[in-house]
């Protein structure tokens, strides 16, 4: 079986406030993107801390850590052909007034400070990312009979 590349999409509180989980679970699959490995989960402190260290100093940093431990998120793992690049197209612009309609952000949000969703930016954070979230055991390896479909 072939293992394709990963990368980590997490709903931010706003998106499982709101009732979106479902919504941004539907895109990902839709696109055909194969689900590897989610949880509902509380983001404590120190975990957002790691997560958002490259964004430490500026200036909307304590709010976005305040908003990340806010209330639960759904961390999840996605894998598929350019899942990492493909993922960021389908989530839009950070912020939501410049996305473009048929995004995630552009379809359904509208401020930067609750844009509904994280998606990794590159290989590296995406290992990052899902090294933070999630154990080894917790990521599932699995056959998924529509892959004859999608890819050649
Ligand atoms: P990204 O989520 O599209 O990768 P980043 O620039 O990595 O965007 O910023 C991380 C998160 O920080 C954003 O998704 C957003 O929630 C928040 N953020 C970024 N810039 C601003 C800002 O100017 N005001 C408020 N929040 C911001
Ligand atoms: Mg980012």
């Amino acid at each position: 079986m072939q293992t394709r590349e990963r990368t980590f999409l997490m709903i931010k509180p706003d998106g499982v406030q709101r009732g979106l989980v479902g919504n941004v679970i539907s895109r990902m699959e839709n696109k055909g993107f194969k689900l590897a490995a989610m949880k509902m989960m509380p983001v404590s402190k120190d975990l957002a801390a790691r997560h958002y260290e490259e964004h430490e100093g500026k200036k909307f940093y304590n709010g976005l850590i305040e908003f990340i431990t806010s209330s639960p998120v759904v961390a999840m793992i996605w894998e598929g052909d350019n899942v990492i690049k493909m993922t960021r197209t389908l989530v839009g612009e950070t912020d939501p007034q410049k996305a473009a309609p048929g995004t995630m952000r552009g379809d359904l949000a509208i401020f930067t400070g609750k844009n509904l969703v994280h998606a990794s930016d590159s290989s590296e954070s995406a290992r990052r990312e899902m090294g933070l979230f999630f154990d080894e055991t917790e990521v599932c390896a699995y056959e998924q009979s529509r892959e004859g479909w999608l890819y050649d």
